[in-house]
């Protein structure tokens, strides 16, 4: 395995901008079109007002392999696509075996969990928040806030991401505004 030098990273916890910056992947509505539910909301979006960030990443530069734990900030915009919340396209590690850990910075957010065998779990975050990703949850956060909802995470390097199997079956729950109020409901297109 790669022999690294230790280093640090400054992260601003409010805005979760990494410095120095080593990397940031940026999510747009274009690329998570058939994720929302409400699909005729999303081409009125991109229609309408052109195309969105929904969120970045900033990533530290480590070798994808076991013994590194690799780390980042996300940062989820504020909005709705419909009546669902901005949202990750969310992800089953490669290797199903490797857990993680978030720890909630600035905003108000949920993150929301299921298993390949039918179970589900929504946890709510706010600063302060370490909710644990046990091996072989998929994982999505959401911004269930008016500000920036941003959140640290820690994984093992060669976790590798599965999105392939959300981006066909997708999440069993949703995150919506209700009126003003917080509601998981059932996802009516889950497969
Ligand atoms: C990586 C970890 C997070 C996400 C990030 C963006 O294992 O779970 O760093 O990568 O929050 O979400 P996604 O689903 O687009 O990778
Ligand atoms: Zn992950």
């Amino acid at each position: 395995m790669t022999i690294l030098q230790p280093f640090k990273t400054e992260i601003d916890l409010k805005t979760g901008v990494f410095t120095p910056e080593t990397g940031i992947i940026k999510r747009y509505l274009s690329q998570m079109r058939s994720m929302f539910a409400d699909t005729d909301a999303v081409e009125r979006i991109l229609a309408d007002e052109g195309d969105r960030l929904l969120y970045e990443v900033y990533v530290t530069k480590l070798p994808e392999e076991a013994g590194q734990i690799l780390h980042c900030t996300t940062i989820i915009h504020p909005g709705k696509i419909g009546s669902e919340f901005h949202m990750t396209k969310g992800h089953y590690h490669a290797r199903r075996e490797e857990g993680e850990v978030y720890l909630g910075l600035s905003g108000d957010g949920c993150l929301v969990m299921q298993t390949q065998e039918g179970a589900t779990d929504v946890q709510f975050m706010k600063p302060g928040t370490a909710a644990y990703v046990p091996p072989y949850w998929a994982h999505r956060t959401v911004n269930i806030g008016e500000a920036p909802f941003v959140f640290f995470a820690a994984w093992a390097g060669d976790a590798g991401h599965d999105y392939g199997t959300i981006e066909r079956d997708g999440f069993r729950k949703l995150i919506v505004d209700a009126g003003g109020r917080v509601e998981v409901t059932d996802n009516p297109k889950y497969r």
